[in-house]
């Protein structure tokens, strides 16, 4: 594979896939990104310009993507809009970007032959009680539960029809939580992390009971560039480390990490319909591509993404202010 589009790579797993890709082989990418307010062309500096190229652009432009498409061996799509809260307050680019985007993206994938591989996450089979051990497989049922998941949840089954009715080569991976350098602050680690850096105390929605399945963003990025390659058309694989940990415990981790007392926390409004638990069993992809993660150690993974927030400072104080003042209109 010589050269491939990756949509959304100015958001966070986005960069860390495009940085990641371009370490470990000689291929040539070009990231298509509408820097909505959850991306960052920053998070891509230093990148070879003989082998990267940016461009400014959305994946509803038919147009463009199709001119792209044309251009490439492979189109990896992260451009989503993310974040639940968001969901819960606007639904509608969710049904914008998630679904027409893809439509968009597969109808060109499907025009020009080119492999296509799909990012999605784990929130697609909704949520599991947390007093039981079942994981999700690829084989669990589709049960979304937020705007969010379900446009994810809809993208998904647009992929899976395309590649029956019309033989489009494609792949697809649900991943669990992920985290790591250049996450946007609204999300539940960066947003505990700069809270502290800030002085502030982080902020737990409910009792901070639910769970969540931690990966490394690299491990992430890892599994897509093997399913890329070595992954079976058609084929769906679940990605997962073994890394179940409470909201409360990730908090009190970080506290401990900052030296402050272990409740030095607060509790805060719930988010409506908020998802129990995931869990992912990734047992398929390590069989069949030989993948394996290696960001075992979560308290080593959380020190270093500690270190990185307070080392880049620059990079997340633009969007602080802004989206704590939106927390506060939540009640969060
Ligand atoms: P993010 O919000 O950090 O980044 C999304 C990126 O997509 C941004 O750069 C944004 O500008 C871009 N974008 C949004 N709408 C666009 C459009 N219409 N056209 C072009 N670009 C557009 O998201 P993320 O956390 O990096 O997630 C990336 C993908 O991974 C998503 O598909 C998400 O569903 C999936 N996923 C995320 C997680 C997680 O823990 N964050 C877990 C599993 C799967
Ligand atoms: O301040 C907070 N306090 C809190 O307790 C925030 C922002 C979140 N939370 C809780 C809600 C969740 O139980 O932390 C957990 C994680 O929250 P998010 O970071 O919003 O992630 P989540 O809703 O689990 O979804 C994430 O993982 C799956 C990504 O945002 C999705 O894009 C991905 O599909």
């Amino acid at each position: 594979m010589q050269r491939i589009l990756v949509t959304g790579g100015a958001g966070f797993i986005g960069c860390n896939f495009v940085h990641y890709i371009m370490e470990h082989g000689s291929v040539h990418v070009t990231v298509l990104d509408k820097l909505t307010y959850a991306g960052n062309e920053s998070s891509l500096v230093g990148l070879p310009p003989e082998r990267f190229e940016f461009i400014k652009g959305d994946i509803c432009d038919s147009v463009l993507v199709d001119r792209l498409t044309a251009s490439v061996d492979a189109v990896v799509h992260f451009a989503a809009e993310s974040h639940n809260d968001n969901s819960l307050q606007d639904p509608r680019p969710f049904m914008d970007t998630n679904l027409l985007g893809t439509y968009t993206l597969i109808e060109a994938a499907r025009k020009h032959g080119t492999r296509f591989h799909h990012i999605s996450t784990d929130e697609v089979y909704g949520d599991l009680a947390l007093d039981e051990p079942t994981r999700f497989t690829e084989d669990s049922v589709y049960r979304p539960t937020s705007p969010y998941s379900a446009t994810k949840a809809g993208s998904d089954l647009l992929v899976r029809a395309w590649v029956r009715s019309f033989g489009l080569r494609a792949t697809i991976s649900n991943c669990s939580n992920n985290y790591g350098p250049y996450q946007h602050v609204e999300k539940f680690i960066p947003r505990q992390i700069t809270n502290l850096l800030d002085g502030h105390r982080p902020r737990l929605y409910g009792k901070g009971l639910n769970v969540r399945d931690w990966i490394h963003v690299e491990d992430h990025s890892s599994a897509v560039a093997a399913i890329l390659e070595r992954g079976r058309i058609g084929e769906t694989y679940l990605i997962g480390a073994d890394g179940e940990q409470s909201n409360r415990t990730v908090v009190e981790k970080l506290l401990h990490l900052v030296g402050q007392p272990s409740d030095a926390y607060d509790l805060v409004t719930d988010r409506p319909g908020h998802d129990l638990r995931y869990a992912i069993d990734s047992t398929k992809l390590r069989r069949e591509l030989g993948w394996r993660p290696l960001f075992e150690d979560f308290d080593a993974g959380l020190a270093a993404t500690v270190q990185w927030y307070q080392e880049n400072e620059d990079w997340w104080r633009p969007q602080k202010a802004e989206t704590e003042v939106k927390y506060a209109g939540q009640g969060h």
